[in-house]
């Protein structure tokens, strides 16, 4: 094919998660009914795909008469509102894909399948293998965070050689590259941004691809927000979204305004596909997109993506001062690095009227941050932050990672009890998952720790074994600080901000209709907040899943309240006494400052 012809191409974004958990989502997973009565994952995460996106729009620039259409399963699967009756991905996806090529008479040039997390794996094969069983003469080509990490493991290991080329790192310039060839199998054989079977053959493997990156990221023209040809609300169905539950209204747009981080954090993977050096969109072009976002696409909330929004503090409050000026409001889905967080920055933050921050905490042990995370950052400066987002109404999700390679129970233990005083709004305790491309997956790797196909992994799910512990024990243990720190020791409830704390187990009885221990907390806090009727109802609901054997193991771990009538309520109701040596372990933090409340909460005593 004489790639001067190249005119048609279509995107394909497969399934992020695990078929398999789609259909029966795990426990920890939202789940959402469809009209067949059967409940499946609501977690499919349907950020837009900002990497076709600027594909798209950097080949436009160049060849204004390229035709780019984008099929992304994750909304697709989102959208059906039926049940389910294919019995895995690919069967879906042929069909689909079918009755796309019969609707529109797409005859695409090049498919170019787009997998950015180690879940999606299996979905990113399937789409391949079936993208070129359709399209025999096209070429197939796959790229993002996977291919550019696994690109050995697919040809020389699986054999798939239904993909064409992969490619390595970001594809801007490789995909004008190869739509301007003349011969395109001859530039995908020499291009160092490409890997292809005959090459890896050729070379035994031995092969260095290279990162081929625009640098003045304002080379890229507006990203191609056209191509969510869905309509431009349905990413707006992003269970993402309803973490930040200060914002007003769904019209998010995701958005990323610079590239790169120099960080080693080594759980991270991000720098294999963008590299370690700083790349910032201008302060003038920020704008642009910003209001081009609101005006066309009426746009309320601007997105953040970038790695490493702070590496510039002066650039942050300019771009704050633009938000603020276009009455935007704006959610920083990566957590902000948490020095660089002064007051003076987090004043600047509020000030642009930002109400929620995601904290990267990653650790309450400084020695898991230091020695295996490689993470600049100390305890003393996450309470500070913390404490000063408080001071100024900002309310903070803090992100935190259990079961490093190298990480001793003693190190989980002494994290749970620093983080019982960290007095962030909420957590998410997550497993530390190996994700291809990181430092920690070579380090579980070489030493065992890791066997046979994580690739499923994510941070839901732990898969690491060591000497020190069992992935059972990092999986059940998580689960465990999550309970205790957004519910036994709730920062909200401890410091008496009763309808703070309110509105997140409202939240949490939402998206798990059946979660016993919010029950009963949501009902301790409308009793505070003297709405005794609305705590009879939430108590009703506690007291009907006491008999629930998962939550009776916990409710009694917890020792909460084994109530049986409720015709009065009174503060007495909510007293309980957690009797589990587990949870006593660290008697000291009775005595910790902001401990306020025992008699409500329950502290150890
Ligand atoms: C935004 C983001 C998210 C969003 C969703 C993004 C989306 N589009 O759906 C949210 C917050 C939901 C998310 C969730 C998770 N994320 Co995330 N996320 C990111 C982040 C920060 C930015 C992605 C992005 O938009 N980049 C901007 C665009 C321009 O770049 P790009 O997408 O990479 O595309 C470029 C290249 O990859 C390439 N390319 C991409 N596709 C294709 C296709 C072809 C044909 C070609 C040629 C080239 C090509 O060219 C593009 C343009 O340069 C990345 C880190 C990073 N900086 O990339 C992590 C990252 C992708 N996430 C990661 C992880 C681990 C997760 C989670 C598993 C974490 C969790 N909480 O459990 C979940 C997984 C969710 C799931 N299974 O559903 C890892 C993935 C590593 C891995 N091997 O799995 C990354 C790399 C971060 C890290 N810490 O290492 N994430
Ligand atoms: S986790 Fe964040 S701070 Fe650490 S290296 Fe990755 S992008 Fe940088």
């Amino acid at each position: 094919m004489c790639m001067k012809s190249i005119k048609k191409i279509l995107f394909i974004v497969p399934l992020h998660i695990p078929f398999e958990d789609y259909i029966n989502p795990p426990r920890n997973a939202r789940k959402a009914k469809k009209k067949d009565g059967k409940y499946y994952n609501a977690s499919v995460n349907t950020d837009l795909p900002l990497g076709p996106m600027s594909m798209s729009a950097y080949m436009k620039k160049h060849h204004p008469d390229t035709d780019v259409r984008l099929i992304d399963y994750n909304i697709k699967l989102n959208l059906v509102e039926e049940g389910f009756t294919y019995d895995n991905f690919y069967d879906f996806v042929r069909e689909d894909l079918e009755g796309f090529i019969k609707e529109t008479g797409f005859e695409p040039d090049i498919i170019g399948i787009s997998s950015l997390f180690s879940p999606s794996f299996n979905n990113f094969i399937d789409c391949g293998k079936m993208a070129k069983e359709l399209f025999p003469s096209s070429l197939v080509l796959g790229g993002g965070n996977i291919p550019t990490n696994s690109y050995d493991y697919i040809y020389s290991e699986l054999k798939h050689e239904f993909f064409d080329a992969l490619c390595y790192g970001e594809g801007e310039k490789p995909m004008l590259e190869l739509i301007e060839s003349e011969n395109p199998s001859k530039y995908l054989q020499n291009s160092t941004s490409w890997i292809t079977p005959k090459k890896l053959k050729m070379f035994k493997g031995a092969v260095t691809p290279t990162h081929n990156f625009v640098d003045d990221l304002d080379d890229i023209p507006f990203f191609d927000y056209d191509l969510m040809t869905y309509g431009n609300d349905t990413h707006g169905l992003n269970p993402v979204m309803s973490t930040f539950g200060t914002m007003t209204d769904h019209k998010g747009y995701h958005i990323m305004t610079s590239r790169g981080c120099p960080f080693k954090c080594t759980f991270c993977a991000s720098h294999k596909v963008h590299g370690r050096d700083m790349r910032y969109h201008s302060l003038e072009r920020v704008e642009r997109d910003f209001t081009r976002l609101k005006e066309k696409y009426g746009a309320s909330i601007m997105i953040f993506q970038d790695d490493h929004l702070m590496g510039d503090p002066e650039r942050v409050y300019a771009v704050l001062k633009i938000i603020k000026k276009l009455k935007l409001q704006a959610i920083f889905q990566n957590g902000l690095t948490l020095y660089a967080m002064s007051h003076e920055m987090l004043s600047a933050f509020a000030d642009a009227g930002i109400k929620q921050l995601v904290l990267p905490v990653e650790s309450g042990s400084e020695t898991v941050l230091k020695n295996l995370m490689k993470k600049p950052l100390k305890t003393k400066i996450s309470q500070q932050v913390s404490e000063d987002c408080r001071e100024l109404g900002i309310y903070t999700n803090a992100n935190i990672l259990i079961g490093m390679p190298g990480e001793t129970k003693e190190n989980i233990n002494e994290a749970r009890m620093n983080l019982r005083g960290l007095n962030c709004n909420w957590y998410h305790i997550v497993c530390a998952s190996p994700i291809v491309g990181s430092e920690m997956h070579d380090i579980a790797k070489d030493n065992g720790y890791i066997s046979g196909d994580t690739l499923g992994a994510d941070y839901r799910k732990a898969v690491i074994n060591t000497e020190d512990f069992s992935a059972k024990y990092i999986q059940d243990t998580a689960y465990l600080m999550n309970l205790e720190l957004n519910f036994i020791y709730n920062a909200d409830v401890k410091l008496g901000d009763y309808d703070l704390a309110l509105s997140g187990f409202v939240n949490v009885v939402r998206i798990s209709p059946d979660h016993a221990i919010a029950y009963f907390f949501a009902a301790l806090c409308s009793f505070k907040l003297g709405i005794k009727d609305k705590s009879k109802k939430y108590l009703e609901s506690y007291i009907n899943l006491l008999e629930n054997k998962f939550w009776r193991k916990y409710i009694d771990l917890f020792g909460l309240p084994i109530l049986t009538s409720i015709k009065t309520i009174s503060s007495e109701t909510f007293v309980f006494n957690p009797e589990s040596e587990a949870l006593q372990s660290d008697i000291s933090m009775k005595a910790k400052e902001g401990n306020r409340n025992p008699e409500i909460v329950g502290y150890p005593t």
